[in-house]
């Protein structure tokens, strides 16, 4: 075997799609220009910048200095006070904002709430004078549980009211996972629900909770909010019902004035191996990220509405759903259930019924909606939509199109955004009125991100050699820490490469400067020498129509140190035959290069994902290599998948 060398980028995609004039004039960055000149700033004054910048955010108190780094631990905004409630409700009641919807909430079963702001302030202090009650203070920790419904949100912002960090845990996960993260947390309370609804079943929440709380010493109270009206138990002196206990606080709460370093949240995150990362986000830094970015990459105007598709258990609906948005003064509709519920345009019914304006979503619902056919779609009304967003793992060329023409109408611009539960915000993404789009790319970094790709040594790569993404300096919503772990924190982003935070993904910049993901690091294929990324083997597969999704995995083997096999889920009706099997290995090595020849080919069901629609290769390496499945699988979507993928290997 020889020894590995950089990573090696094969796939070529010479498409670009301009912003129409239209699009540019309205929007707030109007032009290329406009754009790089912000962004040379941004990189060669980035304190007189954020300075600036930071104005888009409400401060009880101004900073005394904007930055204090000491690699690899930044402040930002030293001594100044904010909060991110006051910025998301109270800084918009003084003005017309006040009666404007803040949420537009859609349940799976059909039943449909609109919170305005004023009313959204009102439900938050009382929820806050709640947890008051139950002896929450500044810094402890709450655990909300919840299914997507308005009282999800009013948990989050009645937590970062008062101060304490909350900790959301996604409501598909199970009492296991649950109890992990209350305990790693230390939560005294827990906010959760009956239960949600989810593909017309009810999701079984308090009963998880339940269990969960079996074993979590440190947790006092629970409170739970009634949404399906099952009948669950309630433990005396520790549960309580949120429409009893609103009875018996006050409905007026000032928010604290909290120091800008102090934290919002603690999000767990599952790497591959060990135990999950509380990864914690500050409240001054993550408010300027995430409102700068909602503002700019999203082109979010007062009169729009907008749809992020994220559960508010991933860092997606953190600050897409609630945080930036709302800090924006914008309208964030939440649906509650599956795409597919009753049927697969649920999206589109929402879409056409609310007039929806912007769409954010990630490439495995795209690909969803390719492989149940465009019929679909093509029944509603979109023409209200202006703009298009992506986010969660590089969107393949040709999904990329399917999204832009089919649900675009080839009219709205697609911000294809790359950032991490670690970054916050948006690091690498298109701003829809200046940026020319590349099918596949997240294009250039947003302001202040000083992003670079550099090889095992930790040097910068010539264009488009592939290597590894690094961020060389530090921004205001990056992470401050791993929660009880800051030994953690440094070696798994700050060591490998000395000085610059390490993303763990592998990618390429073009001759025009546009970054392209081609995959995690973890997952890089190592074929007869030959270190490929991922995804670009993948994209070459999803071009062909017969496919509407694949992975690529290595498999050991003794003559080509890895031999690839790749698994591949059909559109709607295509009969999984060998012949096809023929084809598609041809098919690739037409696209990138007799190297990525596939040596095997698995026709799949469905691809094990994780609950925010990653594809787990490392289930799939071991399936591959005909092994028992090892390692986390708490966070995985469907474990039947699993067992039926492992039924039918084997097969070639
Ligand atoms: C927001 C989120 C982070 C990882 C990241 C990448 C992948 C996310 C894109 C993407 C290519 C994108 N947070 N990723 N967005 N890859 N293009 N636009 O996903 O912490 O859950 O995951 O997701 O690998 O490192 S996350």
């Amino acid at each position: 075997m020889t020894t590995p060398h950089n990573i090696e980028s094969v796939l070529k995609e010479n498409r670009v799609f301009p912003p129409s004039e239209a699009f540019s004039q309205q929007a707030h960055i109007k032009s290329l220009d406009e754009y790089k000149a912000l962004y040379k700033k941004s990189i060669d004054e980035p304190e007189v910048f954020w300075a600036e910048q930071a104005e888009a955010v409400h401060w009880f108190k101004k900073w005394d200095k904007v930055l204090d780094w000491n690699l690899p631990d930044a402040k930002w905004f030293i001594n100044a006070t904010t909060n991110a409630s006051y910025n998301c409700l109270d800084r918009h009641l003084t003005g017309p904002r006040r009666n404007k919807a803040a949420l537009i909430w859609e349940g799976e079963p059909g039943d449909s709430a609109t919170l305005t702001y004023q009313q959204l302030h009102r439900e938050v202090c009382i929820m806050a004078n709640v947890l008051k009650k139950y002896g929450i203070t500044k810094g402890d920790r709450v655990i909300i549980y919840m299914p997507m419904i308005p009282e999800a949100a009013v948990a989050m912002l009645a937590c970062a009211r008062i101060g304490a960090p909350h900790s959301v845990v996604f409501g598909g996960f199970g009492a296991e996972a649950l109890k992990e993260r209350i305990n790693d947390s230390g939560a005294k309370v827990m906010i959760t629900a009956d239960g949600g609804f989810r593909r017309g079943k009810i999701v079984q929440l308090k009963p998880n909770a339940d269990t969960a709380a079996e074993g979590t010493p440190a947790l006092e109270k629970v409170l739970v909010v009634q949404r399906t009206k099952q009948d669950v138990s309630m433990k005396e002196g520790r549960d309580f019902w949120w429409h009893d206990e609103r009875k018996t606080v006050s409905d007026k709460c000032e928010a604290e004035q909290l120091d800008s370093e102090h934290p919002l949240y603690i999000l767990y995150t599952s790497g591959s191996t060990g135990k999950p990362k509380g990864i914690q986000h500050t409240t001054g830094g993550y408010l300027v990220g995430t409102t700068l970015t909602t503002k700019y990459v999203f082109d979010l105007k007062d009169e729009d509405i907008y749809f992020c598709t994220a559960d508010i258990g991933w860092v997606t609906g953190h600050s897409y759903v609630v945080y930036g948005v709302l800090s924006n003064g914008g309208t964030s509709l939440m649906y509650e259930g599956a795409p597919d519920t009753p049927n697969p345009d649920r999206w589109w019914d929402i879409i056409a019924k609310y007039k929806v304006n912007i769409l954010y979503t990630a490439p495995t619902a795209v690909r969803a909606f390719i492989k149940w056919g465009d019929d679909w779609p093509k029944k509603h009304d979109l023409s209200s939509l202006r703009l298009l967003g992506s986010v969660g793992e590089p969107i393949n060329p040709e999904a990329w199109m399917w999204y832009y023409n089919v649900i675009g109408g080839g009219r709205c611009p697609i911000v294809d955004t790359w950032w991490q539960t670690e970054t916050g915000a948006h690091m690498i993404t298109p701003l829809p009125g200046a940026t020319p789009l590349k099918p596949g790319s997240g294009s250039l970094p947003f302001f202040g991100v000083d992003a670079a790709i550099v090889d095992d040594d930790g040097k910068e790569v010539p264009a488009n050699a592939g290597g590894k993404l690094v961020i060389r300096k530090p921004w205001p919503s990056m992470l401050r820490t791993i929660y009880k772990d800051h030994d953690r924190f440094v070696n798994t982003y700050w060591s490998e490469v000395p000085g610059v935070y390490l993303a763990g993904d592998g990618a390429r910049r073009d001759e025009d400067g546009y970054f392209w993901i081609v995959g995690r690091i973890d997952d890089v294929l190592n074929v007869a020498g030959h270190r490929l990324g991922t995804s670009e083997v993948e994209s070459a597969l999803v071009s062909h129509p017969a496919v509407a999704e694949a992975a690529a995995v290595g498999r050991p083997d003794e003559l080509k140190g890895q031999a690839l096999v790749v698994f591949i889920t059909l559109k709607v009706g295509v009969p999984p035959t060998d012949a096809l099997k023929k084809e598609l290995r041809d098919h690739v090595a037409r696209e990138i290069g007799p190297i990525a020849r596939p040596d095997d080919i698995r026709f799949a069901e469905g691809l094990p994902k994780t609950r925010s629609g990653k594809i787990m290769r490392r289930i799939l390496k071991d399936i591959a290599a005909g092994a028992q499945v090892k390692g986390d699988v708490t966070t995985m979507e469907d474990l039947n998948v699993v067992a039926k993928l492992s039924a039918s290997s084997g097969d070639e």
